[in-house]
């Protein structure tokens, strides 16, 4: 049968109304989701916007401010680890079910990249904008600037310099970096997908990306489609980890298509990082990638190249726990 723009009219509704009768149902299907144990503060800002009648960009946006007002967070917003220069910038980005769309790239001085990458899709013709256009667009739009970088951020620095090694380091989100001098947690995001009390679903993700990276390195998380993409037909997902790997699969769209064709959750991030495992081979042996998605069933599901990725999921009673994903090696 061919599809028309009639068919596709009528047949909308009908979907739409199938799944939301199932996620309200069921107090334990999840309407949030976001990466690592610091998702279960984000969720909790996500989950009181949704009660104040938001939407799920508020939820998400909501989130995410608190990740990027965490000093405690090594790599989201105020505290996040500098560039080799000395520098913390920012990329951030967010996805609507309508399919809009908006992202920052190395942005300095403004604490709320996420909130500026709304700005971004809401008020410039543009999807993305980058270093100092995105900056002049921030403080234009009365965005507040500050130094970004913290005294304790600015030692690890310091000491970084005096061996300046760079390599990731497995699931340092979830490290409590104070406990190690001279070697701090060297990167993490905050990925978050949400549905609201409508059914319809969004997306952010916000990061200060791989700690000492070199000045202008961008890695996914501002990439719709690598760290993240929504689909208000099948659901969203969002990825953490070294960029870099995650650029090479469009991770979080190839999640969302797996789910298209039929994979829960779980399945779906298992089978992309599977196929980076399978394009990189002994090169991803030693890096993290951890891809997170949401279905529009409010089904959760998470799986990673290395053990030990956590992601908080809060279900429609408002309840939030923390779930350890699966990994395709060991520890
Ligand atoms: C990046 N994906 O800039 C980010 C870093 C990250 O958890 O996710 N850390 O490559």
């Amino acid at each position: 049968m061919t599809t028309t723009r009639r068919t596709l009219l009528t047949a909308a509704p009908a979907a739409a109304l199938a799944t939301s009768a199932v996620a309200r149902d069921d107090a334990a299907l999840a309407v949030m989701v976001s990466t690592w144990d610091f998702g279960a503060a984000a969720n909790a800002a996500g989950w009181a916007a949704r009660q104040a009648g938001g939407s799920a960009l508020d939820m998400v946006e909501a989130g995410g401010k608190v990740a990027e007002l965490d000093e405690s967070n090594s790599s989201v917003g105020l505290g996040g680890l500098p560039d080799r220069d000395g520098l913390v910038t920012l990329d951030a980005c967010v996805m609507t079910w309508a399919g809009d769309i908006g992202a920052v790239c190395a942005l300095e001085d403004v604490v709320h990249a996420v909130s500026v990458a709304r700005a971004v899709m809401e008020k410039t013709p543009h999807t993305m904008l980058v270093g100092t256009g995105a900056r002049t667009f921030a403080v234009d739009q009365g965005f507040p600037t500050r130094n970004l970088l913290t005294p304790r951020a600015e030692a690890a620095w310091r000491e970084w310099l005096k061996t300046a090694e760079y390599a990731p380091r497995i699931n340092s989100e979830n490290s409590d970096w104070r406990s190690m001098p001279g070697g701090p947690g060297n990167h993490d995001t905050i990925g978050l997908v949400a549905i609201d009390a409508d059914n319809r679903i969004a997306g952010a993700c916000t990061t200060s990306g791989m700690a000492f990276k070199m000045r202008g390195r961008v890695g996914d998380s501002p990439i719709i489609g690598a760290g993240l993409y929504v689909d208000d037909e099948v659901g969203g997902a969002t990825a953490t980890g070294v960029g870099e790997d995650v650029v090479r699969v469009a991770g979080a769209h190839a999640v969302v298509e797996a789910m298209r064709h039929g994979m829960d959750p779980t399945a779906a991030c298992r089978s992309v990082i599977e196929r980076l495992a399978r394009l990189r081979g002994t090169k991803v042996a030693n890096s993290q990638v951890a891809l997170l998605a949401l279905d529009k069933q409010g089904r959760a599901g998470a799986f990673a190249l290395q053990p030990g990725f956590t992601y908080a999921v809060t279900d429609a009673s408002g309840r939030t726990r923390i779930e350890r994903a699966g990994a395709l090696f060991s520890a």
